[in-house]
Formats: structure tokens, C-alpha cells, sequence
């Protein structure tokens, strides 16, 4: 067990944010910490509000139990519980869990002694979750923009918001948000199926080294960024995916309220056009 001994050099007090030596212990694999306990508080009542929601609902399957945000007309104010009420503290619930987990991954990266990526990355996600139940509906002024915590329910948000746009494919920031999620598909297909090629050898034969790994795609394109480069570029994608899909939808109807083909009007306007 080579990771066991590894880890058990790496269990080491300190690295914490907050809290000292408080909850700066392990249970199993699990680094617990104070970022732990506040993800496992939040994650567990935002659950078991679900669950009053959806026992206050009309519905049991799965696919079709909804906990709505509050009507339009409560503007940014609280909402009684059964009126969105309860939507309010589940999504408080939810950005207290994604940011508790975020800051648990910066308190294991400080004890490892590694760089803060991956909670770098991780907080591009949560930006595009507050983008869309935060800070878009705050700019429309009303909670009642956010999206509907059901599994079918938050696809009918996609949907009619999408439409209320005429065409939601012509808004620019969402073009390149799909773009990077195409990118990030294809490189993400091509570093795992090279790796494989390369380490997963057939019956007898031996695993080959990184110099195999850049001559084939030198050969192939003339160009291989490299194993650093592959991750750096993997990354890069995927934040950008993330990005300009919460931009994309911060632009929908605080800055940009007619249909999305309209916008594009500026392209046969130019003079060169004229
Ligand atoms: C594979 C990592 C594992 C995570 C999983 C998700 C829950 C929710 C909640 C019963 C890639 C676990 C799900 C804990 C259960 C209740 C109330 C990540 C992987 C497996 N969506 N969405 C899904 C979420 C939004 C859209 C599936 C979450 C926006 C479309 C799952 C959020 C918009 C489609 C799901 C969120 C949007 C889906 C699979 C938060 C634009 C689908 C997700 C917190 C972003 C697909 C029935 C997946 C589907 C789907 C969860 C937000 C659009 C239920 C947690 C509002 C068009 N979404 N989604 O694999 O089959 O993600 O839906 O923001 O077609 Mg969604
Ligand atoms: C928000 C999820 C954050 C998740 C977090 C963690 C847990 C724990 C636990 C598993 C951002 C959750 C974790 C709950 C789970 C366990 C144990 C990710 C989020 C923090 N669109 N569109 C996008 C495409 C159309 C529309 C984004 C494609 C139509 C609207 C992406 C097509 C219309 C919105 C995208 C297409 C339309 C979007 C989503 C094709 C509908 C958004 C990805 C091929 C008629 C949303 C910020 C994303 C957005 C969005 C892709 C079509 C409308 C770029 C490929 C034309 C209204 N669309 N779309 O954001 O930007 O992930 O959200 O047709 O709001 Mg679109």
C-alpha cells in the first residue's frame, strides 16, 4: 500500500485556514477540518430542506419534484417558506457547501504543499452557480430569476429563458462558452486516449515513455505541447468554459433584454458593408 505510507508522511497538523487544530484530523481517507464540518452542515440541511420541499409538493418521483423560487413579486425580499421561502435557504445552503468545499481543497493544498489549482478551477463553477441564482437575479431585481431546484423543472428554466431570447445560440459569450466545452471535450479525449496508448500496453509488450507521447504528435501535426503544457491548456479551457457561460447569462436581460439575433445587427451595419 504505497499511498497509505505516502499519505501518512503527509498527515501532517497545520495548513488550516481557520479554527487551528480544531478540526484538523482525519476520519478514513477524509481530511475533516472546519471547511468539512461547514460542508457536511450545509450539504445536510440543504438535503433535508429538499426533502420538506418536496413533502410539501405534489409529487414523489424523482424527476418531478420542483422547490420554485418565490414569485416575481417579492422583488429581493424574504418569501415565506412555502412561497420560495424555502428556495432562498437551500440556494444559501448550497454556495455555503461549494464555498466550505472550495476552501477544505485550499486547507489539503496548503498541507501538501502544493498549488491552490484546483480550487482555483472549482471556484469557476461555483461563480457560474452565483451567477445564475445570485447575481442575475439581484441585477433583475428579483429572486424569482434564479432556477428551479428540480431534475426536469431547472431544464424548463434552461429552456424558456433560452427562447426568451428568440434564439439563444446568437448570444456571442454563449458561442464561446460552447466552443470551450467542445475544445475542452477534445483535448480532454485526446491526453486520455494517448496516456492509455502509451501505458496501458497490449500483453507483453512494455509501457513506452513521454518521448513516444510528443513523437506521435509531432508526426501527426508537427507539434506536441507537452505534459505540462497538456494540463496547462486543460485547464485554461475548462475555467474559460465556466466563465463565459456565467457572462453569457449575466448579459441575458440585465444588459442585453431583446432577442439575441438582434445584437448581431452591428455585424451588416459596418461600413465596410455600406
Ligand atoms: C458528471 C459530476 C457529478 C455530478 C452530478 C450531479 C444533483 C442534483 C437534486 C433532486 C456534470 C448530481 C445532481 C446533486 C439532485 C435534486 C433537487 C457533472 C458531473 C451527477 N444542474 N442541466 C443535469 C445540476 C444547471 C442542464 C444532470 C446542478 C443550470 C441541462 C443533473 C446544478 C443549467 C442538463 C444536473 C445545475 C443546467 C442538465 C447531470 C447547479 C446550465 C441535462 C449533470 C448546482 C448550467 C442534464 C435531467 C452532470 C440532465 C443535466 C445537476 C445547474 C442545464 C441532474 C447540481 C441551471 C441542459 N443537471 N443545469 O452530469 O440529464 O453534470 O438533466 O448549478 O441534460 Mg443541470
Ligand atoms: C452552473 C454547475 C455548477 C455546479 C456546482 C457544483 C453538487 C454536488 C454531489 C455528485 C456551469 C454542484 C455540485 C450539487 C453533487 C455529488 C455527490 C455549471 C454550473 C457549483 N446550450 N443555455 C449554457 C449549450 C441552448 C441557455 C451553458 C449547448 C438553447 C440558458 C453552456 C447547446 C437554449 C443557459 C450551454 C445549447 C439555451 C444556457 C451551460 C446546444 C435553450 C444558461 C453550462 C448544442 C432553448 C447556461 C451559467 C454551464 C449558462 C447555458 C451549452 C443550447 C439556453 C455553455 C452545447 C439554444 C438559458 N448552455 N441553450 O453553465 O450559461 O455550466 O449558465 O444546442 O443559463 Mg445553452
Amino acid at each position: 500500500m504505497a499511498m497509505l505510507s505516502f499519505e501518512r508522511k503527509y498527515r501532517v497538523r497545520g495548513g488550516t485556514l481557520i479554527g487551528g487544530d480544531l478540526f484538523d484530523f482525519w476520519v478514513g481517507p477524509f481530511y475533516v477540518g472546519f471547511f468539512g464540518v461547514t460542508a457536511v452542515f450545509f450539504a445536510v440541511l440543504g438535503t433535508l430542506l429538499i426533502v420538506w420541499g418536496a413533502a410539501m409538493g405534489p409529487t414523489w418521483n424523482l424527476w418531478q419534484i420542483s422547490i420554485a423560487p418565490p414569485d416575481l413579486s417579492y422583488g429581493l425580499g424574504m418569501a415565506p417558506m412555502a412561497k420560495g421561502g424555502l428556495w432562498q435557504i437551500i440556494t444559501l445552503c448550497a454556495i455555503g457547501a461549494f464555498v466550505s468545499w472550495a476552501l477544505r481543497q485550499v486547507e489539503i493544498a496548503r498541507k501538501l504543499g502544493i498549488g491552490l489549482h484546483v480550487p482555483f478551477a472549482f471556484s469557476f463553477a461555483i461563480f457560474a452557480y452565483v451567477a445564475l441564482v445570485v447575481i442575475r437575479p439581484v441585477l433583475l431585481g428579483a429572486w424569482g430569476h434564479g432556477f428551479p431546484y428540480g431534475i426536469l423543472s431547472h431544464l424548463d428554466w434552461v429552456s424558456n429563458v433560452g427562447y426568451q431570447f428568440l434564439h439563444f445560440h446568437y448570444n456571442p459569450a454563449h458561442m464561446l462558452a460552447i466552443t470551450f466545452f467542445f475544445t475542452n471535450a477534445l483535448a480532454l479525449s485526446m491526453h486520455g486516449s494517448l496516456i492509455l496508448s502509451v501505458t496501458n500496453p497490449g500483453k507483453g509488450e512494455t509501457v513506452k515513455t513521454s518521448e513516444h507521447e510528443n513523437t506521435f504528435f509531432r508526426d501527426e501535426v508537427g507539434y506536441s505541447i507537452g505534459a505540462l503544457g497538456i494540463h496547462r491548456l486543460g485547464v485554461f479551457l475548462a475555467i474559460n468554459a465556466s466563465f463565459w457561460s456565467a457572462i453569457c447569462i449575466i448579459l441575458s436581460g440585465p444588459f442585453w433584454t431583446r432577442g439575441w439575433p438582434e445584437w448581431w445587427t452591428w455585424w451588416p451595419n459596418l461600413p465596410i458593408f455600406g
